[in-house]
């Protein structure tokens, strides 16, 4: 048996990773030059690199470790499903027990009527399910033209065709003939960035008048929903005015829009509840689920519909599917975590120690002097770099050069916190103590300070015209 502990020497894993693997998201011929960083192992919030480096992971991987790393009983519960049944599907009048579970489990959970799951290996697929669902829903509803979503520039919806449509990446727009037809965006509540001489407060009504104003343009009958993640994360953790949400919520209601929740990162307690929606006080018809719903251990997202849509969808065929909708490992793999996000009252946890604990000092990062504004909400926080805080000002640098280096910063010092253009996010796992918390805080100090200097010393402390 191959053993992938006992490892080849780092350089000649490079050097096959560069010959043969392409990466997401990524320039691979410069990445091929550098050298990735080989992962090897990983326990609690720490990973361990293939030099032996330990390194504190604050963006719990891709926003999804929520439980934190090396938790045996989910391997345990993967091995088990694996011998008693490793596949089966969904499709053609059969079903079993780990979908049916893991699907009551969530209905549970969610808030309100949200009561029925549509199972995808990942956060993509599930809003590729959802743009079908809704035209689905409202073509069954005897109104077929109502079939555009609004969206919002800079969200992140996922990376297949549809659901990098619904995103607002202008970079991910530039390649491969997207967005699809009859999706529209309109402008994210980032008050740092857009909110000029606006109070936020006013900034947020502003924004969220931005739908009605779409929705009037393109004709209430024409609007099939509004997908928005309650807190944007790829985009840079963008926190929405408190104005923002109610305003938005009025609308759909006022228009019959259906309200599509992306829950991607911010569902299974990252913001202190056990879904964003409830955190900014939404109703949503759909909310789409992946990540943080089985902490990464295994693929497995979902879109999750109320009885009203259950309802409406059941009377047609609905054309779609995944041949790993529902897989019966990763659901089973799912339901642990639940079960430990629940037994463990890890929800509680964000809530009531470690966010509470984190705020104070990550608020305290706007007093850095590379620093603007520090925002937080849960265990999703980010940090806007400028060179001059009073006036919000952009670097006079190419966006992202200040971010990128600081980010290597980071990365130099153990610690993953990732950049956003000119902005800095962590999004760590939810368990973190408060000592780990100090230690985490300590080497942002350390990477920010590094920055500092690096930055002054190459004369780009300048702000953009
Ligand atoms: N919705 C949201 C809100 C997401 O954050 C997806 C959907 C897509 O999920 P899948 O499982 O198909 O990747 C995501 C994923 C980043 C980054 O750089 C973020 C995501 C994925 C990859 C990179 O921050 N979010």
């Amino acid at each position: 048996m191959s053993t992938i502990t006992n490892h080849l020497p780092t350089s000649e894993l490079q050097a096959l990773d560069a010959a043969h693997h392409l990466h997401p998201f990524s320039a691979n011929g410069s990445l091929g030059l550098e050298g990735a960083r080989v992962i090897t192992r990983a326990s609690g919030v720490y990973l361990t690199d293939s030099e032996g480096e330990k390194i504190l992971d604050a963006m719990a991987g891709l926003w999804c470790v929520n439980i934190g790393y090396g938790r045996d009983e989910l391997a345990d519960v993967a091995a088990r499903q694996m011998r008693e049944l490793p596949y089966y599907n969904t499709f053609f009048k059969t079903t079993h027990v780990p979908a049916i579970a893991l699907a009551a489990k969530i209905a549970e959970l969610a808030p309100g009527d949200l009561n029925h799951v549509f199972f995808a290996a990942g956060g993509s697929e599930a809003n590729d399910t959802n743009i079908r669902l809704v035209r689905t829903y409202w073509a069954e509803k005897g109104q077929p033209d109502k079939n555009i979503i609004i969206s919002r520039h800079n969200a992140y919806h996922g990376s297949s065709v549809g659901s990098a449509s619904l995103g607002g990446m202008a970079g991910m727009h530039a390649q491969g003939g997207i967005p699809i037809p009859n999706v529209h965006h309109i402008n994210e509540p980032n008050w740092w960035a857009g909110g000029g001489d606006m109070t936020p407060e006013e900034f947020g009504v502003a924004r969220a008048r931005e739908l009605e104003e779409a929705i009037l343009e393109l004709g209430e009958h024409r609007v099939a929903a509004f997908i928005a993640e309650p807190v944007q994360g790829a985009g840079g953790v963008i926190i929405a005015p408190d104005s923002y949400w109610p305003e938005i919520q009025r609308i759909c209601d006022k228009y019959d829009i259906l309200l599509i929740a992306d829950e991607v990162i911010c569902g299974f307690g990252r913001t202190g509840n056990w879904f964003g929606s409830e955190t900014v006080g939404i109703r949503p018809h759909i909310m789409t689920i992946a990540k943080g719903l089985s902490s990464g251990y295994a693929p497995i997202g979902g879109s999750v519909v109320s009885d009203e849509i259950a309802e409406v969808i059941s009377g047609t065929e609905f054309n779609h599917g995944y041949t790993y909708s529902g897989h019966p490992v990763a659901a089973a793999v799912a339901l642990e975590n639940l079960r430990i996000l629940e037994e463990e009252k890890i929800v509680d946890h964000v809530r009531d120690v470690a966010a509470p604990y984190l705020k104070d000092k990550w608020e305290a990062l706007a007093d850095h002097p590379l620093v603007g504004e520090a925002r937080i909400v849960g265990m999703m926080a980010s940090i806007a770099l400028t060179p001059d805080k009073a006036s919000r000002a952009k670097f006079a640098s190419e966006p992202g050069t200040i971010g990128y280096l600081c980010r290597d910063r980071c990365f130099a010092n153990n610690l993953i916190m990732r950049h956003v253009g000119d902005r800095m996010i962590i999004a760590p796992p939810l368990v973190m103590t408060p000592e780990d918390i100090d230690e985490m805080m300590a080497r942002i100090y350390k990477s920010l300070d590094e920055a500092l200097a690096e930055v002054t010393e190459k004369g780009l402390m300048k702000a953009a015209a």
